[in-house]
């Protein structure tokens, strides 16, 4: 008997970087792991379009971040595994949610602020993404959400709209917990201040090779202001506890307090281990790219999976709410 269900996903907008590797899919593969969690681990493309898109590089991403779950170690046996617009029920509870959501709600939401400044021209699905999300996790009736800590504001819309829904027409859904081992955010190397973003800046991607790292690494901003903790000096320690030893981080820690970090030499042996980390990950995923039936199979089986729990929630909603 599963107790917990968990629903997570990254947009179809690129190819995921180590932010998204950190904040959300590490999480995943520890939760995949429990006996008692059902997961469930979708790939946004619908969100994908929230945002400036072509239709060749949304399928192409589509198909990227799939491979990348799998080489990631998603495991389709023990998770569902699905693309959000093959499951057609999340698109029809977001517009039940949208009519219960006032837009002041909306327009509050900081994602959408940030977003919709770096956009020519905004589409309204910018800002109603956060009901979309919250469908998207209350269709499968979600206990918690592995989420980066810059999607905390979007769980909480989701718990409201579930309260809202369930004080209105009766008792059907949880309300979803954010699940973070601790709040992580990994920042922009070139604007510390922005977070990490597949359509930001040049992110560190999981692909990247050790020589690509260095590259972008040479980048990074690590100028500090009148004696205060530098932000993007900050960033690149955060990438060393997580991809370096305790002794790494030691080491550049006492430079740093003497006031001789040498800042080639930790971008060196971050590139190198961040590098080293995901070379298995790199090798699957080339295999993986290599062998699109499988994985349209495989898309095909998880989508068919999560339809029967999305079916039977939305037929639980029409009834609730006097939809015939
Ligand atoms: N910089 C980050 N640090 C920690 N976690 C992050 N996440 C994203 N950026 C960071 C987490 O990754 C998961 C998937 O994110 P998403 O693709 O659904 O959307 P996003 O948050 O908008 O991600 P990006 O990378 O910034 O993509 P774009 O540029 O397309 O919008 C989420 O759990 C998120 O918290």
């Amino acid at each position: 008997m599963k107790s917990e269900t968990i629903v997570s996903g990254a947009r179809a907008s690129g190819k995921l970087h180590i932010g998204n590797y950190l904040g959300a899919l590490k999480q995943w593969l520890e939760l995949q792991k429990k006996e008692t969690t059902q997961c469930y681990f979708f790939i946004a493309d619908l969100h994908g379009m929230t945002t400036s898109f072509n239709p060749k590089e949304l399928s192409s991403n589509t198909l990227d971040v799939a491979a990348t779950y799998l080489a990631a170690g998603i495991d389709p046996k023990k998770s569902i595994f699905f693309l959000q617009n093959h499951v057609l029920e999340h698109a029809t509870l977001s517009w039940v949610f949208n009519c219960l959501t006032p837009l002041g709600e909306l327009y509050r939401m900081t994602q959408f602020k940030d977003k919709a400044q770096s956009e020519d021209q905004a589409n309204s699905g910018l800002l109603t993404y956060p009901i979309l999300m919250a469908a998207d996790i209350l269709i499968y009736k979600a206990t918690a959400v592995p989420v980066g800590d810059d999607q905390t504001q979007h769980i909480e819309l989701a718990r409201t709209v579930a309260r809202k829904f369930n004080n209105r027409f009766g008792k059907i859904f949880p309300e979803p917990q954010t699940y973070m081992r601790k709040p992580l955010r990994i920042m922009s190397l070139t604007d510390p201040e922005k977070k990490m973003s597949k359509t930001g800046d040049e992110a560190l991607l999981m692909d990247d090779e050790p020589k690509e790292i260095m590259r972008k690494l040479k980048k990074a901003v690590t100028a500090t202001e009148g004696g205060k903790k530098s932000p993007g000096v900050e960033n690149l320690f955060l990438l060393l506890e997580h991809f370096g030893t305790k002794e790494q981080t030691d080491y550049f820690r006492g430079q740093q307090k003497n006031d001789s970090l040498k800042f080639s030499e930790l971008k060196e042996i971050l590139a190198r281990d961040i590098g080293n980390y995901f070379v298995e990950y790199r090798e699957k995923k080339q295999e993986l790219l290599g062998k699109k039936e499988y994985l349209a199979e495989v898309l095909a089986d998880g989508a068919n999976r999560a339809h029967k729990v999305a079916a039977q929630t939305l037929f639980e909603v029409k009834q609730k709410i006097g939809l015939l």
